[in-house]
């Protein structure tokens, strides 16, 4: 009997397999060649990387199935890390505005995308948007956030001063209001560390791209007033910040936060008392290098902004002096919780060493104050760029604006020259032989670039590269930044669009409290998942342990699916760059 069920049970398998292979040309397809799902611009370079094992011809057909461009497979001279051989699908000469796919001789269809000017402007958008969905303090209307609307979370106007931060003038228990800013990742802490290199980001991207950020409307709350939206979303921040210094002394607290992390719930259900704990140099420099930065471009909008700028520089020179008096107050989570109580164990971004943030606030000193001496702690010591910026190594920040800031007497500084210098050297570095991987991007040369949070290397890479082309003008900057963009959304080990809501295979269950309780089945749109990890810290299973497979769309793999604002802002920088850019793409 039993052997009968088991023979039933065999037979019903292999029908199984045999409708499943009857299936597989296409699923292949989709799964083989891998594009830029969202789309390219009339001009602009245009490839897919093909997984296939022979060389053949590719087609680029019409929704109705007509051919508009022939092609031939070109194979790369590198494997992907998996070993297995790739092609690319150069249709760069076709430039037809349309919706199409790419058929590969038999093999089948790549999911489809389009051919038009302003093709990247949605995922442009919606990467600055995000943040709107990330704010705390403010309820979501559906006029601003459609299907995603929510009640107002975490008022944080009345937060306690944790033990850990106590001081004569505020004593442990002693209230304060500190309301606004993002939650910064799948959690709803609010970390200053993490919002310095995630304003920096954003407000570089205005300070580089005025002109095209003007015209950007996000239909948030504030688009109809007289300043621009990247603008008003980096305010709705900055205000919270600013809450976050002690008018006291000018140090600036680590960080507001419950004691332990939410479950995952929505935000208006999650009620723990929230604190700010201790003060630290790298937080307060941190702050310094934003509020500076901040007063720079706030200075532009006297009227609607009245006395910000102003504020905002007082701020950080503040900030600057308490840093100067208190050098090396480190976070350390562990050593606090065993003086302390109660024990705080949510994010720590405890930064171990802080000299690349006194290089960074000293630069964006100088630049706000003109005082030579901000400018007289600057050093640049031999062979210290080597990987993009990230919430712990911020020099590259202070390299940035040293290197763009046409008000710089750059004659009387040789140090901006050596900077720009570098800064292309890098750049260089990045792009020499990316063109012999598999799939062509400057992201998978190296298996380095794939650790916890890995596609924000993709795109602090490409802010690098757009940076460097701003510097020198040469294209093929550009192109490479571009490229990683493709990466982002679909050229890639997984095939996966790691931005949600963009792309026909894209992330669906990202780490994030709001897209997990909302009970609404689309994660909350323009949020970029951390990306292959083979780290697999959050000890979730992965497909694949091959760098750039390392993934899973899973939403409790924080390890690889988790979001966070440092992510989503090289993101919208270079997204938008692009878009700023699209014309010089021939
Ligand atoms: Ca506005
Ligand atoms: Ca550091």
């Amino acid at each position: 009997m039993l052997h009968r069920r088991i023979g039933v049970l065999i037979i019903a398998l292999c029908l199984l397999h045999l409708c499943l292979n009857a299936q597989t040309p296409i699923t292949n397809a989709k799964s083989r060649i891998r594009l830029n799902q969202v789309g390219f611009y009339p001009v602009s370079p245009k490839v897919a990387i093909v997984v296939a094992t022979k060389k053949t011809d590719f087609l680029i057909k019409d929704l109705k199935g007509k051919t508009w461009f022939t092609g031939q497979l070109i194979p790369n001279s590198q494997p992907a890390f998996s070993g297995a051989y790739t092609f690319s699908a150069d249709f760069s000469a076709f430039d037809k505005p349309g919706r199409y796919f790419i058929e590969v001789e038999g093999l089948g269809n790549s999911y489809e995308f389009q051919i038009k000017p302003n093709v990247l402007q949605p995922v442009a958008d919606g990467s600055i948007k995000a943040f709107y969905y990330q704010r705390a303090s403010i309820q979501l209307d559906v006029q601003y956030a459609g299907k995603w609307y929510r009640a107002a979370g975490h008022p944080d106007d009345k937060v306690f001063v944790h033990s850990s931060a106590a001081s004569e003038k505020r004593p442990a228990g002693f209230v304060i209001s500190s309301p606004r800013g993002w939650y910064d990742a799948g959690d709803y802490n609010k970390y200053i560390v993490n919002s310095g290199i995630t304003m920096a980001t954003l407000l570089s991207l205005y300070e580089d791209f005025p002109e095209y950020m003007n015209t950007v409307k996000l239909n948030i709350p504030e688009s109809q007033n007289q300043i621009p939206d990247v603008l008003d979303e980096v305010l709705w921040n900055l205000r919270w910040m600013l809450t976050m210094q002690d008018p006291n002394d000018g140090g600036v607290y680590h960080k507001l936060t419950n004691a332990r992390f939410d479950g995952m719930i929505m935000p208006d259900k999650a009620d723990s008392a929230r604190y700010i704990v201790q003060k630290s140099t790298a937080a307060t420099l941190d702050f310094a290098a934003v509020m500076a930065q901040a007063s720079r471009i706030l200075k532009k909008f006297p009227k609607q902004l009245p006395g910000l700028a102003d504020s905002c520089i007082k701020a950080s020179e503040y900030a600057w002096t308490w840093a100067e008096k208190n050098p090396v107050v480190i976070y350390n989570q562990d050593a606090m919780n065993r003086e302390f109580k109660p024990a705080v164990v949510t994010g720590t971004y405890g930064d171990r060493n802080v000299g690349d943030e006194f290089f960074w606030a000293a630069s964006e000193l100088y630049l706000a104050t003109g005082k030579d001496d901000y400018f007289n702690k600057i050093t640049l010591s031999k062979g210290e760029l080597a990987r993009v910026p990230s919430w712990a190594n911020v020099k590259l920040l202070g390299y940035y604006s040293l290197a763009q800031n046409s008000g710089i007497d750059a004659a009387n500084h040789p140090e901006i020259k050596e900077i720009r210098t570098r800064l292309l050297n890098m750049a260089d570095i990045f792009i020499d032989s990316a063109a012999n991987n598999a799939y062509q991007t400057v992201m998978t040369k190296s298996k380095v670039n794939f650790n916890w949070g890995s596609n924000s290397n993709a795109a602090n890479q490409g802010v690098l590269l757009i940076k460097a082309y701003k510097l020198s003008g040469d294209r093929k900057y550009l192109d490479y930044a571009l490229a990683n963009l493709d990466y982002i959304l679909g050229r890639n080990g997984t095939g996966y669009s790691y931005v949600t809501g963009f792309g026909s295979k894209s992330t669906m269950h990202p780490h994030h409290r709001p897209s997990i309780a909302d009970g609404v089945v689309d994660p909350i749109p323009g949020l970029l998942a951390g990306g292959p990890n083979p780290g697999m810290q959050d000890k979730i299973q992965l497909p694949s342990l091959f760098p750039d497979e390392a993934y899973i769309d899973d939403d409790q793999a924080y390890a690889s699916n988790e979001i966070a604002i440092n992510w989503n802002a090289p993101l919208a920088y270079l997204a938008n760059a692009i878009q700023a850019l699209q014309k010089k793409l021939h």
